[in-house]
């Protein structure tokens, strides 16, 4: 429940009719890449997406309203099976499921994440993402599967024979999706009721004071300001589940307008909507468009990711476009996060150096490529054309930055 005691500052209030007087603004690093103020959506500098732990303060925003003011004392969180009587617990009460205390390192992945690279091939309706939209946190709480044993679903078997499949999470702010029910009981899943970030509180803007955790999942579904969990049959209906918001659509099709023409909304909700990334990588050094000297030997980083708890396993990178490629080294979260544990829920970080050729000539491009491979042998699409898609998601093609050749240094 949120507080009803708002501090509203009539002078903060705007034409848009929500109250944006409670913004969370100095949880926000100035560094941040502002997107849209409100609501607020952001993503780190290339600087900071070369930690492993991406600190609270730079970890990206994806909000779709106001961030929710909420009373701890006085918050409920609501537990059910679709058409059953709901039961409550506190904060406290949640304390006493088995918790998982020093946290554990989840990559958070928006599935817009690179969709600004699409756009000189097509607009697509969404925020300009540039390779942002991803960060690393240690989460800590307690499991979800324990709460929903606490309410009677002991078996995923005997909940799938009861005709229930899906979870579905509830935001302070109305915002609604579902995952599968199995993914919320497996011990392998680590899906969790999180209560702390890096350690400390979780931030307002990052789902204060209870958020699921899906870790293997697109961030949308890790569910911010948790206000209700519910077992149901069917996934929910709504525009982040059923919705457009995260299927992709043929390449032929170049509007939302005319998404509309082709498909009915029926069609649509037959559609899946992403709940697993698929391998992706980015270079985040150097900077795009820095400028190399003829013979120097440049740091090249990046991180890369895999969803469904697949481990990268290799790293290529490349300074001539992707003719050539070296392997770079890999420094993963954690020691347990290994290829085939199918729990490798975060990034890794990669570098390697290459020398810029001592014949390179001034003025000239040099493109720096990296393409990473996961535990499956999945890899990445060469280029994004192919892959262009009206709401522009899923861009998991080879990361791609170009720096240019100044003059050779007497
Ligand atoms: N309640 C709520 N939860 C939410 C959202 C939201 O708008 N409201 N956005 C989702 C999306 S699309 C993403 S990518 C992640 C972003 O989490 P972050 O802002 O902590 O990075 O939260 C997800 N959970
Ligand atoms: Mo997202």
């Amino acid at each position: 429940m949120a507080s009803k005691k708002k501090f509203h500052d009539p002078t903060q209030s705007s034409e848009d009719g929500n109250d944006w007087s409670n913004e969370p603004v100095d949880e926000r690093h100035e560094d941040l890449l502002v997107h849209t103020n409100r609501p607020f959506n952001a993503e780190p500098s290339n600087k900071a997406l070369q930690q492993m732990i991406t600190p609270a303060k730079q970890h990206y925003r994806r909000t779709h309203a106001p961030v929710p003011l909420v009373d701890p004392a006085t918050y409920r969180l609501s537990v059910s099976i679709e058409g059953q009587q709901p039961k409550l617990y506190s904060l406290n009460d949640l304390r006493s499921l088995r918790q998982l205390a020093d946290g554990v390192p989840v990559t958070m992945m928006c599935t817009g994440n690179r969709r600004g690279e699409f756009n000189p091939d097509g607009q697509t309706a969404g925020l300009p993402w540039k390779n942002g939209s991803i960060s690393t946190a240690k989460w800590g709480g307690g499991y979800l599967s324990d709460l929903l044993r606490e309410i009677g679903i002991t078996s995923a078997e005997q909940a799938e024979e009861d005709g229930y499949r899906f979870v579905t999470f509830w935001g302070l702010e109305e915002y609604h999706v579902s995952i599968p029910l199995a993914k919320a009981l497996s011990r392998h899943g680590d899906v969790l009721l999180a209560t702390s970030m890096n350690g400390g509180p979780i931030p307002r803007d990052h789902g204060y004071p209870l958020r699921a955790i899906v870790p293997g999942f697109v961030g949308a579904r890790s569910v911010k300001w948790l206000d209700k969990v519910v077992v149901m049959k069917n996934e929910v209906k709504g525009m982040h589940q059923t919705g457009i918001a995260y299927k992709q659509i043929a390449p032929s099709i170049k509007s939302i307008v005319d998404v509309l023409k082709v498909h009915s909304k029926d069609d649509i909700a037959k559609i899946p909507p992403i709940d697993i990334i698929p391998v992706t990588s980015a270079v985040t050094a150097p900077e795009p468009g820095a400028v190399v000297r003829p013979g120097q030997t440049v740091a090249v980083a990046g991180y890369a990711y895999s969803g469904g708890g697949r481990a990268v396993i290799r790293v290529d990178v490349s300074a001539d476009g992707g003719r050539t490629f070296q392997a770079a080294t890999l420094s993963r979260a954690c020691a347990s996060q290994t290829p085939r544990s199918y729990k490798a829920w975060a990034w890794v970080q990669w570098r390697t150096e290459v020398t810029v050729p001592a014949d390179a000539k001034a003025g000239d491009t040099l493109t720096f490529v990296c393409k990473a491979v996961d535990d499956q042998y999945n890899q990445q699409p060469h280029t994004s054309a192919p892959i262009w898609n009206v709401r522009g998601i899923l861009n998991t093609s080879w990361g791609r930055t170009t720096a240019s050749v100044g003059a050779a240094r007497l």
